[in-house]
């Protein structure tokens, strides 16, 4: 080959799902700023700046190397001028002016913490700033707060793996033929979380929903269940898929948090052992779609968000198609698309398989 031709820059797409993202980011100190930026946005209800910031982050999430210089963002998709001014901002001065102010902003920083809160929206946030709060007061605050040290420390994989296991044994004691998958963040290969994700499912078509309530009842047996909300589903296969992704989906699920012992995890705990308890809380989400609807509810609890995102707007504007978590419609053939596995997804929509570890935009 001529070494003086240098080799085409292989065009970045502007969605997420054509974009292949490893945990791997060389460009952290870019997304970080933006993602700080998006939420800033979010607080102020600038949906469509925050949208922008989350999408230009994402974009730099999948570049295979540091951005170097501003010739090398200018032409990428979603980087507009108030980003690429930011990344200007970084390349000369490793860090920048208006991340350090949001960063210092007294509101920002109280409704970040309140938002750590589980359950705690940015309305409630909001409200409770508004009332003059400005931390945590004891026995002000609901169940959210319960172990909220526990759960605000981050979840490991070997946890997850020791969470799985353990709900595995449940599952498999209640039907020999039932499916248990982890999903979400660790499913992309993530090292930890902010909670574990599995599906649980059976081929009995209609028994899904009465395994997830054996399965709790199991775990409440078991003592391992500190907090449980459970939602009946409310699925109903005439109604068209909502591509909005906001709207969650209408499966039997519960959310839970359980007791996790140290004997079960290998390695031990994730950085509580100093307190000498030998156990911590985490976070769980179980979700049951029928067997039929396996494959998308795979696909849209796996991730990332910015991934689900892309792949719903990508089936609406690109393909005339309705994407959620219970199914794909074609608009144009007026039916709806089947699938048993995620490659069947990426099929229907002519896109190229993205393995799990590469969704994370
Ligand atoms: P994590 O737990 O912080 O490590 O990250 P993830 O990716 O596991 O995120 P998580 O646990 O909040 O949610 C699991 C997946 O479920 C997420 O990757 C995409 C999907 N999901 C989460 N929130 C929504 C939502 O509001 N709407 C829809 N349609 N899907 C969602
Ligand atoms: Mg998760």
């Amino acid at each position: 080959p001529d070494a003086t031709t240098s080799t085409p820059v292989a065009k970045v797409s502007q969605y997420a799902c054509q974009r292949r993202t490893t945990t791997a980011n060389s460009n952290k100190i870019f997304t970080d700023a933006f993602e700080v930026l998006a939420e800033s946005y979010e607080f102020n209800e600038m949906e469509g700046q925050s949208l922008a910031f989350r999408r230009a982050a994402s974009v730099l999430r999948s570049l295979p190397s540091k951005i170097q210089s501003l010739r090398d963002a200018e032409s990428l998709p979603f980087l507009g001028k108030h980003s690429i001014a930011v990344i200007e901002e970084i390349l000369q001065c490793g860090f920048s002016m208006e991340v350090q102010k949001i960063l210092s902003n007294e509101r920002f920083k109280t409704l970040k913490l309140f938002m750590s809160v589980f359950g705690v929206g940015l309305k409630t946030a909001e409200k409770w700033y508004r009332k003059g709060l400005l931390s945590f007061t004891r026995g002000l605050f609901p169940t959210g707060f319960l172990h909220y040290g526990d759960i605000s420390r981050a979840v490991s994989k070997a946890e997850a793996q020791a969470l799985g296991n353990i709900i595995d044994e449940t599952v498999h004691a209640i039907t020999s033929d039932a499916l248990l998958t982890l999903t979400g963040g660790f499913r992309r290969g993530k090292d930890f979380g902010h909670d574990v994700d599995f599906i649980v499912t059976t081929p009995e078509m209609g028994k899904e929903e009465h395994l997830l309530t054996a399965v709790i009842e199991s775990l409440k047996h078991q003592g391992l269940i500190l907090y449980c909300d459970y939602r009946a589903s409310t699925f109903d296969m005439s109604r068209l898929p909502n591509h909005k992704f906001d709207a969650m989906d209408h499966f039997a699920k519960c959310f839970l948090i359980l007791r996790l012992d140290g004997s079960r995890v290998e390695g031990g705990l994730c950085g509580a052992e100093g307190d000498g308890r030998g156990w911590r809380a985490v976070r769980v989400d179980l979700v049951s779609p029928p067997m039929k609807q396996y494959a998308f509810t795979l696909l849209g609890w796996t991730g990332s968000k910015q991934f689900e995102r892309d792949l719903r707007r990508f089936a609406q504007k690109e393909r005339h198609m309705l994407l959620d978590n219970h199914a794909l419609y074609d608009k144009t053939k007026r039916e709806l698309l089947a699938a048993t596995t995620e490659q069947d997804i990426f099929a229907h929509l002519g896109l190229q398989y993205i393995e799990p570890c590469q969704r994370n935009a």
